[in-house]
């Protein structure tokens, strides 16, 4: 059978761009893997309806006015919130899928050029949070970007933020420790880069037990 009670659960996360398909494509991961018998969850962060996550809707909409620092921390703590739940699913036996993670923390809040804001301090908070297994980036060109239609209002949805947001994250995946991180051309059909994703996905769950247990950031 597809459920080995024996095997503890992956913990895939899904990174990229606005306009990637991020969301759209984590919910066929996770349809894909339920149909499959596997046990699976799809959460994604930020996780707006807790009171931290409600803090940062609020300043995402642009309702509220928050110090760089002040909403990074606040996006970490979104994670660490849940961080405690993601483990017990993962020793559990279920695959959980998450649709943006540390990535998505440290790149945006560095991409927006504060003096005092760099990579490597945004990267701080998330050490010690669990570990992706492994990391999807769904990378799509600004060429192909801009096809897809225009912005949200949000906050961060502007081209010249998603460029600087680009480049911080093809530079985290020259970062030799990050082995766990696999690129997807988002560009591509919904349904070619479903299959692109499945395959590393399903080779990814049946190694767990080779990988060990849970790791976490560094
Ligand atoms: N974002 C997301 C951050 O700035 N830091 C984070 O830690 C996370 C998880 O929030 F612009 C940004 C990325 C995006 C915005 O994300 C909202 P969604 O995926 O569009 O909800
Ligand atoms: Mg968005």
């Amino acid at each position: 059978s597809a459920i080995d009670k024996e095997k503890r659960g992956a913990l895939v996360v899904v990174e990229g761009l606005d306009r990637a398909g991020k969301s759209s494509q984590c919910e066929l991961l996770y349809k894909s893997l339920l149909g499959m018998n596997y046990k699976a969850k799809y959460i994604r962060f930020p996780d707006r309806s807790t009171p931290i996550g409600k803090q940062i809707d609020s300043y995402l909409r642009g309702d509220s006015q928050l110090d760089d620092h002040s909403i990074h921390l606040l996006f970490s703590a979104n994670r660490w919130e849940v961080a405690q739940s993601i483990q017990k699913d993962i020793a559990d036996g279920i695959t959980v899928i998450v649709d943006r993670y540390s990535y998505s923390g440290a790149v945006y809040s560095a991409a927006k050029g504060n003096p005092n804001l760099s990579l490597h301090w945004a990267w701080q908070p998330e050490v010690g949070l669990p570990r992706p297994d492994l990391c999807l980036f769904l990378s799509l060109s600004p060429e192909e970007a801009a096809k897809r239609g225009g912005y949200g209002v949000e906050r961060y949805e502007t081209d010249s933020m998603q460029k600087r947001v680009r480049d911080l994250f093809l530079s985290l995946l020259d970062l030799p420790h990050n082995d766990e991180i696999c690129v997807i051309d988002a560009g591509q059909s919904v349904d070619e880069v479903a299959q692109d994703i499945l395959e590393p996905v399903l080779e990814c769950m049946k190694n767990v037990d080779s990988i060990g247990p849970l790791k976490r950031l560094g």
